[in-house]
């Protein structure tokens, strides 16, 4: 790496100065009056002319300059061959052998320092500030290794991978909503310039705001466990008080009686629910899973002719200025009266094709006057107050929207189906 000349070999790697210079007494640097690394010698048995053999006190039996003789470690050995060892690393992982070596916890830098603890007291804090430095400088040393080693990895991949800049992109597949999302995103619009407000919530019900409070009691054949979802008394936990068993919401008629119990009788209420509703149905034409939009509107003197303008005004705005509303004698229990409500064929305008069967007619939802029953369970007062509601399938408008044949393409998630939308 000689063409980074501003990085050249450290103080700390090259080994000098360092116990020298912020060490200097004589008494730390020399063992009788040598350098101490020249003094290291291997441990063997005192010969019987060893000066240290002839001692009677102190620790005789170490020799002096190894860890825990009585002039403390070898520093300057230990400096020097680890600056060498981590000089001649020539991969991270020799680097990370000799930061081991060295400085790991049994390493031979903290086992010197831990032999200075037996030096004699008066020893210990020169002998311990020298073991301080050399420990820092070895492992400052190290990180500029690490750091010189990395730089000519990176240096290498550089010289060796090419980026072919003149290939041509890889275009990420980009999403869009599903023409479900879009079918109700337009009908909320629809609704929220006709002043509706819009109110999700739950999609497992209690059957005191599924049923009773849309005046299905007990009893009621929708009610039975064939038409509807119930959930395992296990799962179910606890129902509130008095509320029943709980379900598989079959419409988001629930959304608009807790709407109306929030308002505490405020006026208007004014408010539209769109989501997911299971009923035990599963064929050509029905999935057990499907999408409504129910809307509510109460306010003194409301009438069948406000209903009807709405509705015309949201057929208009969903499928064209051209359409036509009409309105069929229908039952439903939560309201009375109730109507059935096609809108002119959006194929052929009216005049009859395969679609609307010839009739020049599209059944697309029920709607009614609320049944005083629910207006009471929403806590409004029959006497005073009247409304409308109404009940759309989300995906019969799509399907009639986008000209689907099968409700199942729907469900399915095809991206060569839903790539078309
Ligand atoms: C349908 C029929 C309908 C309603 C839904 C409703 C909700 C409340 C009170 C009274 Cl809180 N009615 N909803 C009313 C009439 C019909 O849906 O065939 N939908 C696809």
């Amino acid at each position: 790496m000689s063409y980074r000349p501003a990085r050249g070999q450290s103080e700390a790697e090259r080994g000098e100065g360092l116990v020298g210079r912020t060490c200097g007494r004589p008494s730390d640097r020399f063992v009788h009056g040598l350098p101490t690394r020249h003094k290291r010698v291997e441990k063997r048995a005192p010969e019987p002319n060893d000066r240290s053999a002839d001692e009677e006190d102190g620790p005789a039996a170490v020799t002096p300059g190894e860890p825990g003789g009585e002039l403390g470690p070898p520093w300057d050995d230990l400096l020097a061959a680890a600056l060498a060892a981590v000089r001649e690393a020539a991969d991270p992982g020799t680097l990370e052998a000799a930061r081991v070596r060295f400085l790991g916890r049994n390493g031979e830098i903290p086992a010197a320092l831990r032999a200075v603890g037996r030096l004699p007291a008066e020893r210990r804090p020169a002998a311990g500030a020298a073991g301080n430095r050399v420990r820092t400088a070895v492992a400052a040393a190290l990180t500029e290794r690490a750091a010189t080693l990395s730089r000519g990895e990176l240096d290498a991949r550089l010289a060796t991978e090419v980026v072919d800049v003149t290939l041509p992109g890889r275009t990420p597949r980009q999403g869009h909503p599903h023409p479900l999302a879009t079918t109700r995103a337009e009908l909320e619009r629809i609704f929220a310039t006709l002043g509706f407000a819009v109110a999700e919530g739950p999609e497992v019900e209690s059957e005191w705001y599924n049923f009773e409070a849309l005046n299905m009691p007990s009893g009621h054949p929708a009610r039975d466990s064939h038409d509807s979802f119930y959930l395992e008394d296990a799962l179910a936990g606890e129902p509130a008080q008095g509320e029943g068993r709980l379900l598989l919401r079959t419409h988001t008629s629930p959304v608009q009686i807790r709407h109306m119990l929030a308002r505490g009788g405020a006026l208007p209420v004014r408010v539209v629910c769109p989501g997911r509703v299971y009923r035990r149905d599963d064929d050509a034409t029905h999935s057990p899973m499907f999408h409504q939009l129910e809307g509510i509107l109460v306010d003194r003197g409301i009438s069948m002719a406000h209903l009807k303008g709405v509705l015309a005004e949201a057929a208009r705005g969903l499928f064209g200025a051209k359409t036509r509303v009409r309105m069929r004698p229908s039952y439903f229990p939560f309201t009375e009266p109730s109507a059935e409500v096609d809108v002119s064929c959006v194929f052929c305008g009216g005049t009859g094709c395969a679609t609307c069967k010839g009739s020049g007619w599209i059944e697309i939802l029920g709607a009614g006057m609320v049944h005083p029953a629910v207006l009471t369970a929403g806590g409004y007062n029959p006497e005073e107050v009247s409304g409308f509601a109404f009940g759309i399938g989300i995906d019969r408008c799509a399907m009639l929207r986008f000209g689907i044949d099968q409700m199942r393409l729907l469900f399915e998630g095809d991206l060569r189906f839903l790539e078309q939308f």
